[in-house]
């Protein structure tokens, strides 16, 4: 949710020394840094986002900036709620909301460049634990027309494999209890938006948009289940209305963000001249593509190259097969051979090949039909943006969550290709490496933490296979772990295929597994 690792203990003793970007600074950047030419003052609070981490910072937040200076539209500024930990606030509050996007890559030479834009549409920080009312009161607010989300996969409380609430998830628990604690006071994300509804509704206010801008299946209609099923046991006739008036349309994101680190932020305050206590660092590229099923109107998201369509959902599945299903195979692999970033592991020729062919020879038939896509060119594109040498995108912050991401990731994936009878070798080898990642530590002997919310249940599904005989019974019982296999649990072929990838990842190593994979079928 609030994504960033970043330690305020270790500053940069240069970039203390320098004053602080906030709004009397914007006047006094150097030119080619790019800020808002609109008056701030002027921006009515219109998205409520929830999950102020980086990927919103440097996603939503730039397109709506985009759209306002194109269209002048003053009634979408965002109010950010951070879900958890008051540290973006902190650090962004002094700044009065603003904050710095560094775009980067390399020149034609190999060299990085950085360019850096002051975004100006966050006019509102909100923590949640430390005055839940305000968050509800948010999002009941007249003015709020849209609920925007990015709180990761984790954030949604759901079975994975089957997409279903967890009534027995401790905050959705909470949440669902009857009287003023739970309903004043929620801790789920699925809580605060049903019960910050359930005010809108008795206040008469019109409907909202809830609109979801994670790395899920159908991610809006993914979104809608989760709060009607809420929503139905707090209050039927709430559970009608939100289904009846709001609208929850699905949207494709796309761009990598990796997580800020010291050298990033002290980088900055260099180029700027002014200390931002948080910028955000992402790729140049950028993709959206939005259902225009907006209950209240939306930004002029348009201008700013959202593409607004009647359906999102090839694009989704394109994108989390593609990007994502890639990206986690990066992760597993590359981080059980000691590679540290993904331009990295790309780097390596087995590597790349290996990834190559996973998405030409397995991924790309399951896809549906996109007619103004050239496949081969986007895979040419994608493994451009994973070879971005400016990025540093740590392998490892990729790796965390693998159960919430694997299933659509993954799974779906490797499902379809069966019911077609298809070879899924190298699909299947990229869930054996996360099954080897579980074992926290790499070919070099170096330990990792597991970084999942279900890493004690998955540490338990280890350990409670270790007591099968042979290395195929211990992964058909893994198999069971139904979070993750749902339905695909002991499935003869997948067992076959992932026992295979896991003896060879566990006898001749990634490197010398990739070579081969990338060739078999
Ligand atoms: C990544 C994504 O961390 C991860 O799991 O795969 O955040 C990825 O960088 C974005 O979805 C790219 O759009």
């Amino acid at each position: 949710m609030d994504d960033d690792p970043l330690s305020f203990a270790a500053t940069e003793p240069y970039a203390d020394a320098l004053p602080r970007l906030q709004p009397a600074a914007l006047a006094g950047l150097p030119d080619a840094v790019a800020r808002p030419l609109y008056n701030r003052t002027e921006l009515r609070a219109g998205i409520v986002h929830l999950g102020l981490g980086s990927f919103a910072r440097a996603f939503l937040g730039v397109v709506n900036e985009t759209a306002i200076h194109a269209g002048g539209e003053p009634h979408f500024g965002i109010v950010g709620v951070s879900l958890r930990s008051p540290a973006v606030r902190d650090a962004l509050a002094p700044q009065q909301g603003l904050y710095t996007v560094a775009r980067r890559d390399a020149d034609a030479t190999g060299t990085p460049r950085s360019r850096l834009q002051v975004i100006g549409n966050l006019i509102g920080q909100l923590v949640a634990p430390e005055d839940p009312k305000a968050v509800l009161e948010a999002i009941a607010a007249r003015a709020t027309r849209i609920v925007s989300l990015t709180v990761t996969e984790k954030g949604y409380a759901h079975d994975p494999a089957s997409g279903r609430l967890r009534e027995d998830h401790p905050d959705i628990a909470h949440d669902l209890q009857t009287g003023g604690q739970a309903s004043d006071a929620p801790r789920s994300v699925i809580g605060f938006i049903v019960h910050g509804l359930a005010l809108r509704r008795a206040r008469r206010l019109p409907p909202v948009t809830l609109l979801s801008l994670d790395n899920l299946p159908h991610n809006g209609r993914t979104l809608q289940s989760l709060v009607i099923a809420f929503a139905r046991r707090v209050d039927p006739a709430l559970a009608e209305w939100i289904e009846r008036q709001c609208t929850f349309p699905s949207s494709m994101v796309d761009r990598i963000v990796p997580a800020t680190t010291e050298a990033d932020r002290a980088q900055v305050a260099a180029a700027l001249g002014y200390r931002d206590a948080w910028p955000v660092i992402a790729e140049p590229y950028l993709d959206w593509v939005v259902e225009d099923r907006f209950a209240a109107g939306r930004p002029d998201w348009h201008l700013a190259g959202a593409r607004c369509v009647s359906d999102a959902s090839a694009w989704e599945q394109l994108k989390l097969r593609a990007v994502n299903g890639s990206h986690s195979a990066l992760a597993y692999l590359g981080a059980m051979a000691g590679w540290r970033t993904v331009d990295e592991a790309v780097a390596q020729p087995e590597m790349r090949a290996f990834v190559h062919a996973m998405l030409t020879a397995e991924v790309r038939s399951t896809l549906p039909p996109l007619p103004s896509l050239d496949f081969e060119r986007y895979v040419r594109g994608l493994l451009e943006r994973f070879a971005n040498p400016a990025l540093a995108h740590r392998l490892q912050q990729i790796a965390m969550d693998g159960s919430q991401k694997l299933p659509q990731r993954l799974l779906a994936t490797i499902e379809q290709r069966l019911a077609g009878g298809e070879s899924i070798a190298r699909l299947a080898l990229a869930v054996a490496a996360w099954m080897h990642y579980l074992r926290g530590i790499d070919e070099w002997g170096r330990p990792y933490p597991i970084d999942d919310p279900l890493a004690e249940a998955l540490a338990a599904a280890r350990s409670a296979a270790e007591g099968e005989a042979t290395l195929r019974e211990r992964v058909g019982a893994f198999t069971h772990f139904a979070p993750v296999f749902g339905d695909l649990a002991g499935h003869a072929t997948l067992v076959d295929a992932l026992t295979k990838a896991l003896a060879s990842l566990q006898g001749v190593g990634v490197r010398t597994t990739l070579a081969h994979w990338a060739r078999s079928d």
